[in-house]
């Protein structure tokens, strides 16, 4: 077995050379999904996880644009549409001075699972550029915006491929790229997740990634007779996914003690609770400010300067920032200090390292691309809703996210059942593949 996986390993290899973010999500799943494979004649001489490593079709482009003080600035900006298999192409923006086609590629392959795992008909995909929107002024993100779209527009669609927000994308951002599609297009589509409520957008749609990830934690918890009640949590990140994160794990009665961002993390011994979160949602959110902001107003916490969260003793730890934030020695410190729950908000946030730590030590860990699927799932239910000219109200929306959790953690723990409990990592990667290569073998050689 182990030869076959490092065979197929070596080819996808060479032909991604210096990809090593991409080489780390395929070797991720294909540890779990080789052995299914060999165990399903179905599968059996059609190179189905080969085609799956191998993009559709990737963008590339120039996103010329104008600062403030009139110098012409240039940006690489791209869209990766994996596989349209099971639904048009689906998934985030990300914008961030690291963006680069390695981690764009680790972003659309896990996308095709993570969709495939929502229950919803989505094909996976991500794009974005090597922008740095930070200390940029409202002016300059519109024009990056719209230059952006000005070239992304003719690659994508309502029934084609419909990108949201990641990293460096919110709302904002969405407003201002859907402004210049429906320009250059004269058509008010669906095109975009993520919208205002206003023009499109669903309810719980800004909350869903978080909320859906303490919802996994939730039904992993329950697996073991315990609830999110009382339970202390770690929260890395400090953006709109970690942001709803606190928010529910507040609402069920949890203590949220940590959040972070680039610069280092919080640390509030006493809990943040919902007044405290209302203010890190004030200042990250409108005026743009850092997480140390939080020390000014709540003196009893502590800023710890280029550090993570991961020694902070606790029950549940969320990574909720960016990928390999999390590595072997720190899910060392976290086991040790009695951690036995970590529900991924971020995509690929632990190393593979820390992932053997936690399956060795039998916590119950849950990858981002079963934790995090809410985010995705609301944006299914978004563009259900733009196709039914309708909207949900926002306990429907609440629901319908609840279920899609409930439903994942089911197909991980039918495709994960093992002696030691669940393996939500190879729950994950085998439903999510076996839904998409089913299609793609129904649909002849594609
Ligand atoms: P935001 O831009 O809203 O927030 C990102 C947060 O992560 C910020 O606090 C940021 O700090 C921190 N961060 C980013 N890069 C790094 C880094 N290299 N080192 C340390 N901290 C970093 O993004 P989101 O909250 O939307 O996304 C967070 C994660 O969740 C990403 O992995 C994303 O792919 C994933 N995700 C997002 C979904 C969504 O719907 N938005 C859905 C599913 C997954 P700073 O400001 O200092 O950069
Ligand atoms: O990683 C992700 O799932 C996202 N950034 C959300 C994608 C989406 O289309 O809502």
């Amino acid at each position: 077995m182990e030869k076959i996986i490092t065979n197929f390993l070596q080819e996808v290899n060479q032909r991604n050379t210096n990809e090593p973010e991409f080489m780390q999500a395929v070797s991720e799943v294909a540890q779990t999904v080789i052995p299914y494979i060999v165990a399903n004649d179905i599968y059996h001489g059609k190179n189905i996880l080969m085609r799956m490593a191998e993009p559709e079709r990737v963008v590339m482009f120039r996103v010329p644009w104008i600062d403030d003080s009139g110098e012409i600035r240039v940006n690489r900006g791209y869209r990766i549409e994996m596989n349209s298999a099971i639904g048009p192409y689906k998934g985030g923006l990300r914008f961030h001075e690291s963006v680069n086609l390695s981690i764009l590629k680790f972003l659309a392959f896990e996308q095709v699972f993570k969709n495939a795992l929502t229950t919803l008909p989505m094909g996976g995909g991500k794009g974005g550029a090597d922008f740095n929107p930070k200390g940029k002024s409202d002016a300059e993100l519109m024009r990056f915006c719209q230059s952006f779209m000005t070239e992304l527009f003719r690659h994508i669609g309502p029934n084609r491929d419909i990108p949201a927000g990641d990293i460096g994308v919110g709302g904002r951002e969405i407003g201002y790229m859907f402004g210049q599609y429906k320009r250059l297009k004269n058509e008010f589509t669906g095109v975009l997740t993520g919208k205002g409520i206003s023009w499109g957008g669903s309810l719980i749609r800004p909350e869903a990634t978080g909320y859906g990830a303490v919802y996994f934690a939730q039904n992993m918890l329950e697996t073991r007779g315990a609830s999110s009640e009382g339970k202390k949590v770690v929260i890395s990140g400090s953006g709109n996914v970690a942001q709803y994160a606190a928010e529910k794990a507040i609402q069920l009665g949890s203590k949220v003690l940590t959040m972070s961002d680039s610069s280092g993390f919080i640390h509030d011994p006493d809990g943040i609770d919902e007044e405290k979160l209302a203010f890190i949602m004030q200042f990250k959110n409108v005026r743009r400010q850092r997480i140390h902001k939080y020390v000014e107003q709540y003196p009893k916490a502590s800023f710890h300067k280029g550090e993570k969260p991961w020694r902070v003793s606790c029950d549940i730890a969320m990574p909720c920032a960016t990928q390999n934030e999390l590595d072997g020695v720190d899910a060392n410190i976290l086991i040790s200090n009695g951690c036995y729950c970590v529900s991924e908000g971020a995509n690929m946030p632990s190393t593979p390292e820390a992932i053997l730590h936690f399956h060795n030590n039998n916590v119950l860990y849950a990858p981002g691309k079963a934790s995090n699927a809410g985010g995705v799932a609301v944006s299914g239910l978004e563009m259900a809703q733009n196709s039914l000219r309708y909207s949900w109200t926002r306990d429907e929306v609440d629901q319908r996210l609840q279920h899609i959790m409930k439903d994942i953690h089911q197909a991980c723990a039918s495709y994960g059942k093992g002696k030691e409990g669940i393996n939500y990592e190879k729950g994950a990667n085998i439903a999510g593949f076996v839904k998409v290569a089913d299609a793609m073998l129904a649909q002849g050689v594609v």
